[in-house]
């Protein structure tokens, strides 16, 4: 028994143990889940309290919870990372209730670190422990995403083996990111109804995987090698996202100094010669203003992909 099947067994013992108060305090109708994160401080541990989840479990370094499907996108998007998640239907707890038992089998099936609901997030088999045969186990491709999340590892090191799944149908990817929607949800912590959740024009997809099918979405293809770290995360916006709003009643246009030229006509001719053809497109991100009347100095920047 592997290490990662070792501590689902573990998970599923101690949700049996704790079983009867657990259960109490959830709703009869609602599905109910159990999923492990890593903890590295007693504020992390403050704020699952805060935040009213269930602590069925406190280890050295990771707590096994009972969340709500609320709670885990929580946990999701707050970074937590929640891992060996697995759910409890309704009919599932009151079979519980009645003495039956799960095992390990119901948990993870190809044994791959992966629990059969997380595979049904991320597309990929729970049946065969390496869905798109390139010698990753599903379970490892999913452990290297995480780490880029927490900033131990470069999607560099690592886009030669992502993704972890063969296809992503459309219905399982609402936002057309290259992430599937449910992972995003209860693993991931990037929003499923945005390609891009930290709104710069590069898609989730791309910037976890390193790539994303040409024409997928509105962008595509491989991540620029020019938009280096933290730019290329999915949390951090591969540039400024600038935006500025101008409210009418705030307004006020004063004179500060009255300016007489005698050269108030300028006059300007551009000439030039084509040799190659240049197709691409241009971004202009920063501002363009003009601060001295003598040196008619302007400052701007450019962002360019050709
Ligand atoms: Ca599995
Ligand atoms: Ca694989
Ligand atoms: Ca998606
Ligand atoms: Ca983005």
């Amino acid at each position: 028994m592997n290490q990662q099947k070792f501590l689902t067994v573990c998970l599923i013992i101690i949700f049996f143990l704790t079983f009867p108060t657990a259960i109490l305090a959830v709703e009869q109708n609602e599905t109910v889940y159990l999923t492990q994160v890593h903890i590295t401080t007693q504020w992390q541990i403050q704020k699952l309290k805060f935040w009213g989840i269930t602590i069925i479990h406190q280890a050295l370094d990771f707590v096994t919870l009972q969340v709500s499907e609320e709670q885990l996108e929580t946990l999701a998007q707050k970074q937590y990372m929640p891992y060996h998640t697995i759910s409890f239907s309704p009919q599932r707890v009151a079979a519980l209730a009645s003495g039956a038992i799960i095992s390990i089998d119901d948990a993870d099936t190809d044994g791959d670190g992966l629990t059969d609901e997380e595979e049904s997030w991320w597309n990929t088999n729970p049946n065969n422990p390496d869905t798109d045969s390139d010698s990753f186990t599903d379970g490892d491709e999913v452990a290297k995403v995480r780490l880029i999340l927490a900033g131990e590892a470069t999607t560099t090191q690592f886009k030669h083996i992502f993704p972890p799944f063969l296809t992503l149908p459309p219905e399982l990817d609402i936002d057309m990111d290259y992430l599937p929607d449910q992972a995003e949800r209860f693993a991931i912590g990037t929003s499923a109804n945005s390609e891009s959740t930290d709104g710069d024009k590069y898609d989730d997809g791309q910037e976890l995987f390193g790539r994303s099918p040409i024409d997928y979405g509105q962008w595509g293809g491989d991540m620029p090698a020019s938009v280096l770290s933290p730019g290329n995360n999915v949390f951090v916006a591969a540039y400024p996202n600038i935006h500025v709003e101008a409210k009418t009643d705030t307004i006020r246009i004063e004179i500060l100094e009255e300016i007489t030229t005698a050269h108030g006509i300028i006059e300007e001719q551009t000439t030039g010669i084509e040799t190659t053809v240049t197709r691409g497109s241009s971004t202009t991100t920063g501002s363009a203003e003009t601060h001295t009347y003598s040196e008619w100095n302007e400052a701007h920047n450019t962002q360019s992909e050709l």
